[in-house]
């Protein structure tokens, strides 16, 4: 995996001479109405690349075995198997997909995207559906990294945190298996704040009234808001619908962020007054 990903380079060229013109999808404006702060890039690996890459997630998936259940439950189904790469292998997609990515961690949060190279999560998780599969509807969470006090160990200042989702397709060849935005009005969220209540109670994702659809191609990457930071877009409740023929194989991973010493300030500013 590490290696085919370091394979690929800037947005001029793909593996084997195959080249990537990555471009907002043409369904980016009703996307964004829909889910707010969402964009579908097109075109950002090549069908070269993306063959390597499944390549790869089903080796891993043959190698680790079926996934199973976490024991502590948080989503019914569960379909990928975690891997953490090298932030070098990732120079190249970061590169493809710099222009598209936001500035900031939200309209309203000045954290910054992370240094050019470092700002994509090198903490893979490797997805691989097949028929009768699906992700059940969940919020994606942030994940954060604070500074350690060395002597005390005690947590201090955020150093970083994700607030986007980054979904990397990559077959196209597949019946069913959308990424499927709900409207959460109305929706009771459980405990955790990761799932609707409903799932639990054993209603499922059909109860949920559904708002956007992305059917995903090989090579294309989608970037939607996660996590509860404030002034970042709301938090999409999804799911990677069932998937009906085919094989549905992806990516996902997230966008990292640093606060900036600006908004740290601000910050404090707003508590003294
Ligand atoms: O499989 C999909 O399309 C969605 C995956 C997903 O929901 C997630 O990674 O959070």
């Amino acid at each position: 995996m590490e290696a085919a990903l370091a394979a690929m380079r800037g947005p001029e060229a793909g593996v084997s001479g195959d080249t990537v013109a990555p471009s907002e999808s043409k369904v980016c404006e009703e996307l964004w109405a829909a889910v707010p702060g969402a964009v579908l890039v097109n075109n950002v690996l090549t069908e070269a690349e993306c063959r390597i890459l499944a390549g790869h997630v089903k080796d891993l998936h043959t190698s680790k075995g079926q996934c199973k259940e976490s024991s502590k439950p948080r989503r019914k189904s569960q379909h990928h198997h975690p891997i953490r790469v090298s932030h070098q292998c990732l120079g190249g997609i970061c590169d493809r997909l710099r222009p598209f990515c936001p500035e900031t961690a939200g309209p309203q949060n000045s954290a910054r995207l992370t240094a050019t190279s470092t700002y994509i999560s090198p903490f893979l998780r490797c997805y691989y559906y097949k028929p009768g599969d699906f992700s059940a509807p969940h919020f994606d969470k942030s994940f954060t990294e604070h500074i350690v006090d060395p002597d005390t160990k005690k947590k201090g200042r955020l150093r970083q945190f994700s607030s986007y989702s980054v979904l990397i397709y990559l077959t196209s060849d597949f019946l069913g298996g959308e990424t499927t935005f709900f409207h959460k009005e109305g929706v009771r969220i459980s405990k955790s704040g990761l799932t609707p209540v409903r799932e639990s109670e054993g209603g499922g994702e059909r109860s949920l009234d559904v708002n956007y659809r992305v059917q995903g191609k090989a090579g294309d990457v989608l970037l939607f808001p996660h996590g509860n930071h404030s002034g970042c877009h709301p938090n999409p409740l999804h799911e990677g619908s069932i998937l009906q023929r085919g094989e549905k194989l992806l990516i996902r991973t997230d966008l990292v962020f640093s606060p900036s010493l600006d908004g740290r300030k601000k910050r404090r500013k707003k508590i003294r007054r």
